[in-house]
């Protein structure tokens, strides 16, 4: 694996992780339940019941982990700041010691000399805000309601007064697409619900929560803001027309509902052979939300793992009164002749630059610069005689998707950053602590962190692109 990728002076190198993945101390210094607590604890949701409650401790060791960090060498690190830490129930006041949390974070991150990009929203919406408590006086409702929107501007406000002048870069949004449409159609993301036009509901207010959001990091005059999409790369699993016109429902489904808002101020032309009856009723659309969600932004991020093959399907319900957001007659055929990672997703690079230039051709100009804001892969580790992880195949992955995204640069994509998709080993949501992401291996019976081969692969790729001595 010699032949390393050579990145532009002034590219950024990232790793990224998400609060409730890793945070742990669910209980700790008046942080409040999220809809992922409660969804965790709900018998059956999780693999092996997994929850959040301890995590990976970093609440605890955040400084141990930006010890790694530092090691490592990257130029930026991409965290969430979990809402309910800094407001229980999603409204009111600031708890004190929630923000002290990530301004303690955000300092050791700068004396190390390593740039913070914060992630505002990745998934643990204040559970009182889903069903509020009888004391509480917010509507509920979740991403269903219009104002979830708004007590996240409001939020977003707290946390950019406190943080602006020393976090950088700044996401509104990650994934929103799992939240609408994992949270609210499919169900195997919190809080667990399988609905039509719910869904289509929450995609929307998530788009406008963004626009408030930008709003608000504006006022507060960040640097950069942007918002993550996982943005699926579908082909047509033949050329028939019925397939090709597959392809574009589910581009409508998962990319074009967030990226023809967002980047061309439009609600996506296939919506209606999409979402059919589903989205015939658009009360809550207002005139307006889309210049609001159109603002200018100074970068996308992007989320890339896998390429997705799709074929002509029959509505799985064909009650529409009862069928979900994210039954839109396809289905998912395998990918011919491709190593599989450990979460089953097929391996082939080549899909990551094929997806940076299509974005590129659809939306040109109107594209911002685009950070990689996750990339990475499971894979079924182990801990050798040694104690170490010689995890060739996340290393050979890596490798081959920086290869890929350096093409899509050539082609004329401006990428300006890349975060690899672990840290360390995390909760992955519904899947548990099964799978392993991380080019840090985590024992979470002691908490012990073992530096994995990719970590010391990554971290020569970084010290090469910087110019120090690769040992
Ligand atoms: C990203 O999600 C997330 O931003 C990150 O938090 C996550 O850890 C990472 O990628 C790796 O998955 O069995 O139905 O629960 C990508 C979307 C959502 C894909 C969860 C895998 C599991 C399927 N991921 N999904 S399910």
């Amino acid at each position: 694996m010699s032949d390393l990728p050579v990145f532009p002076e002034g590219f950024v190198f990232g790793a990224a992780t998400a609060s409730y993945q890793i945070e742990g101390a669910a209980y700790d210094d008046g942080r409040g339940p999220s809809i992922w607590d409660t969804y965790s604890h709900t018998p059956g949701r999780t693999a092996g019941g997994d929850t959040g409650d301890v995590a990976c401790d970093h609440y605890h060791r955040y400084a141990e982990d930006i010890g790694l960090l530092r090691g490592l060498g990257v130029d930026s690190y991409r965290f969430s700041i979990a809402w309910p830490r800094i407001q229980p129930t999603g409204q009111g006041s600031a708890n004190q010691k929630g923000l002290d949390f990530y301004s303690r974070l955000v300092d050791e991150l700068l004396e190390a000399g390593i740039e913070p990009a914060a992630t505002l929203y990745h998934w643990d919406l204040p559970q009182a805000l889903e069903t509020p408590s009888n004391s509480g006086s917010a509507a509920g409702g979740g991403w269903r309601v219009r104002e979830t929107a708004e007590r996240f501007a409001e939020y977003t406000a707290i946390v950019a007064e406190l943080l602006a002048d020393r976090v950088p870069r700044w996401i509104t949004l990650n994934e929103p697409w799992c939240s609408a449409f994992l949270g609210y159609s499919v169900g195997r993301h919190a809080p667990g619900a399988q609905e039509g036009t719910g869904a289509l509901a929450a995609a929307h207010h998530l788009l406008v929560g963004h626009g408030l959001a930008v709003k608000a990091l504006r006022a507060a005059g960040v640097r950069e803001v942007g918002i993550t999409l996982n943005p699926d790369f579908n082909v047509p699993a033949t050329d028939s027309a019925a397939d090709r016109a597959v392809a574009l429902r589910a581009d409508t489904q998962h990319n074009l509902v967030w990226t023809d808002p967002i980047l061309a101020g439009r609600y996506p032309e296939a919506e209606q052979d999409t979402w059919g009856e589903l989205i015939t009723r658009q009360d809550f659309r207002r005139d307006g939300d889309l210049e609001l969600i159109a603002q200018p932004l100074d970068f996308l991020g992007v989320n890339y793992y896998r390429p997705t093959l799709v074929a002509d399907a029959p509505y799985r319900e064909t009650d529409p009164a009862v069928r979900v957001a994210t039954d839109n007659r396809y289905a998912e055929r395998p990918w011919p002749d491709v190593r599989r990672n450990a979460m089953g997703w097929p391996v082939v690079p080549e899909t990551f630059t094929q997806l940076l230039t299509g974005l590129k051709d659809r939306y040109g100009d109107a594209l911002p610069p685009i950070h990689i804001t996750e990339n990475g892969t499971a894979e079924h580790d182990e801990v050798a005689a040694d104690g170490a992880v010689h995890d060739t195949d996340r290393v050979t992955y890596l490798h081959d998707h920086l290869t890929a995204l350096r093409a899509a640069m050539d082609a004329g994509v401006d990428v300006r950053g890349y975060y690899v998709w672990s840290l360390l080993d995390n909760f992955e949501w519904a899947l548990g602590y099964a799978k392993r992401f991380g080019i840090i291996r985590v024992d979470y019976d002691t908490q012990e962190r073992t530096p994995k081969d990719s970590y010391h692969w990554y971290r020569k790729l970084i010290a090469a692109h910087q110019g120090r001595p690769q040992s």
